[in-house]
């Protein structure tokens, strides 16, 4: 069997499916090269107030050569811990820094892995946007996964540590997906507590995921951290989810991610016009 550096094993050992992970990761290496990294922007909300927006979340997302997305679960796994992924943090980061910088008024997160801590170019690119605008820091979200962040818990501690003191706060991002543990909220001091989607899908049958956010609730509220329910697609699970106390809600029911997010509808419709 061939074997290819760098690649997790997830999926089939067979030659197909190698055949298939590598002509993947060569699409995403030339969408890198060109530069067809985009975010997109989804908007969080207050659960008691939906029209107010509390920050925007960027998702990265590649296209192939026919403009074609390459969906993020595809594309993630396969990058997480090569080279690739580390330059597709960088772009997603240039492009949030970017985003904040054009729009004073916008609160906006960025994902990240804690493996681009040691990315020089990575943290180049943060220092580099936090000294152009001081009123970056405090606009700026880091979210990272509960996995990724105990990859390295010490440099990711210090790391916040140094941010926090500059302004910017911190996600725990896709809360419950994997092998949880509470002390981590306790050893991380995140801002913010983000609910994987799985506890979401309709917690209003599921008196498991009922229970388990709301300890997470109760939780969260004790170290001070706000929770935010991903993944919310119907008005059902939004009210349960804002009655048993989750401070804020991201997800279809709320909007897509945008291309083009309302920030932004001004310039494009000049840049029609310009057309
Ligand atoms: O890991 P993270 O939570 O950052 O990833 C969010 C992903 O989930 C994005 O790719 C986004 O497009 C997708 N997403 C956003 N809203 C919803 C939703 O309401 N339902 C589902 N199933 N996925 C969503
Ligand atoms: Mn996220």
């Amino acid at each position: 069997m061939m074997r290819e550096e760098g690649i997790p094993p997830f999926g089939g050992g067979d030659e197909g499916a190698v055949r298939q992970r590598h002509a993947l990761r060569e699409k995403i290496r030339k969408a890198v090269e060109k530069r067809e990294v985009f975010l997109a922007f989804q908007p969080v909300v207050s659960a008691r107030h939906r029209d107010r927006v509390a920050f925007y979340e960027g998702l990265v997302r590649l296209y192939g050569p026919a403009r074609d997305p390459i969906p993020a679960a595809e594309f993630i796994p396969l990058v997480e811990t090569s080279e690739l992924g580390r330059m597709i943090d960088c772009l997603a980061l240039e492009q949030g820094l970017e985003a904040l910088g054009r729009e004073p008024s916008l609160r906006l997160s960025v994902n990240m892995s804690a493996r681009s801590i040691g990315y020089r170019r990575w943290l180049d690119t943060l220092h580099l946007g936090l000294e152009r605008d001081p009123t970056i820091a405090e606009r700026l979200i880091l979210e990272i996964t509960e996995a990724s962040a105990m990859l390295m818990p010490d440099l990711v501690s210090s790391f916040m540590g140094e941010m926090h003191r500059q302004g910017i706060s911190f996600a725990l991002d896709d809360f419950g997906a994997g092998y949880t543990a509470f002390r981590h909220l306790k050893d991380f001091l995140f801002d913010i507590v983000k609910i994987d989607g799985e506890y979401t899908r309709d917690i209003h049958h599921q008196p498991d995921s009922q229970v388990l956010v709301e300890a997470l609730v109760t939780i969260s509220r004790h170290f001070d951290m706000f929770t935010v329910a991903e993944a919310v697609e119907t008005g059902e699970e939004a009210d349960f989810l804002t009655a048993a106390g989750v401070d804020c809600l991201q997800g279809y029911l709320i909007s897509p991610p945008m291309l083009v997010p309302p920030w932004e509808e001004k310039v494009a419709v000049l840049d029609d016009y310009i057309d």
